[in-house]
């Protein structure tokens, strides 16, 4: 057999996104995939070589940056939003020398903080939630000690989609004389777009980076995650001479790296434009107002309203319902605080395929 007809063959056994509710990837945009198939050689590993891409990966950052806040942001296209947070943590760390570094986040934070504590030998503290799901700011202060380098806050959190309050954390990170790492991998492509505005970005004047990955509701190609700071200097604190290559040093955690998510990213935020960006997400928006509707049909009770496209619903068993949709071909995921199963209502999900799913759903809870 042809390689090309065997490897169709092995992508046919992979769930196609039209049965997946529980990702926070999507079908990348063809003008994406265009773009990410032009620059499939790139290295930015060894910048001098690539001249076009680093320049094109500059002024990614800095449209990302004007978008949150900061045209003169510094930062770079990492491999996912698990390497911006680390990198936002590291440069924390390596910035604000104490001899047994702590960080504070919140209970709702991403696992990705789980491999920062490891890799980074930095105490992970964790601040409880209010009733909201968002981080309790007075726990925060509780924990916070002279050897906090930096505390997180949350702008879209993985379960629930919540946003915390970054305005106080900012407040405490600015009394306390620490760093604010803001994980908007996921909210920082919807938030700035919605028509409430919500304080998450370094127009808090605390906020010293943030995360922001654009192969989530950017709708780039994978690997495509962003790490932004305030300015350059937290990059200095970032960097490793680099003896043999075209350049001197490198701040980036990986060493070859691709140019293809720098290239998808820019693509599609100059073809879509900050409108065509709104239009996404408002269209993402409306689908989980219709989900949440129909899913109350079924008896289902969201555990918050949602601000964003994701969603989780009280449910009993829900890890019993997961498998059986999973055996319908269904993709959903769960959450175990509160017991609720979950939805990530990404572009790919369109109103045809609620329909669909709201449909075998009725027909699993009836039987
Ligand atoms: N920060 C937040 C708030 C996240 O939600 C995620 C990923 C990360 C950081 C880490 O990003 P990377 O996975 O790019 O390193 N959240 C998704 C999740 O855990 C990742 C994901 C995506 C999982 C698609 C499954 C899937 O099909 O749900």
């Amino acid at each position: 057999m042809d390689v090309i007809e065997e490897l169709k063959a092995v992508r046919g056994r992979d769930i196609p996104y039209s049965r997946v509710l529980s990702s926070m990837c999507t079908v990348p945009h063809p003008v994406a995939a265009e773009a990410h198939s032009l620059f499939i050689e790139t290295n930015l590993g060894d910048p001098g070589i690539f001249v076009g891409t680093m320049e094109l990966e500059k002024k990614v950052i800095s449209m990302l940056g004007r978008l949150l806040g900061n045209k003169n942001a510094a930062g770079y296209i990492s491999s996912g939003g698990t390497e911006a947070n680390i990198q936002g943590i590291r440069a924390a760390r390596n910035l604000k020398k104490v001899d047994k570094p702590n960080i504070v986040i919140p209970k709702s934070a991403h696992f990705s903080f789980e491999k920062i504590g490891d890799i980074l030998g930095v105490e992970i503290r964790r601040a409880k939630l209010d009733e909201n799901y968002c981080v309790d700011v007075s726990e925060v202060e509780k924990l916070v000690d002279d050897n906090t380098v930096a505390l997180v806050g949350i702008a879209g959190t993985t379960e629930l989609g919540q946003v915390d309050d970054i305005k106080e954390l900012g407040k405490i990170a600015e009394d306390q004389n620490v760093f604010l790492h803001i994980d908007a991998a996921f909210g920082g492509l919807v938030l700035p777009f919605l028509d409430e505005k919500v304080p998450f970005d370094f127009e808090v004047r605390a906020v010293s980076s943030i995360t922001v990955d654009p192969h989530k509701m950017g709708m780039a190609t994978i690997p495509a995650g962003g790490i932004l700071f305030r300015d350059e200097t937290f990059l200095k604190a970032l960097e490793v001479e680099t003896p043999y290559l075209t350049t001197r040093f490198q701040y980036t955690l990986t060493g070859t790296r691709p140019g293809t998510g720098v290239a998808s990213t820019y693509a599609v935020l100059k073809h879509l434009g900050y409108d065509g960006m709104k239009g996404i997400v408002r269209e993402c928006l409306r689908n989980t107002r219709t989900l949440v509707e129909e899913m109350k049909t079924l008896g289902f009770e969201p555990v918050v309203e949602p601000v964003m496209n994701v969603v989780s619903f009280h449910a009993r068993d829900a890890s019993r319902l997961k498998d059986e949709l999973y055996r319908r071909r269904w993709v959903i995921s769960t959450i175990r605080e509160p017991e609720a199963i979950r939805m990530v209502i990404m572009p790919h999900v369109n109103e045809e395929m609620i329909k669909e799913f709201i449909s075998d759903f009725r027909q699993m809870l009836i039987r």
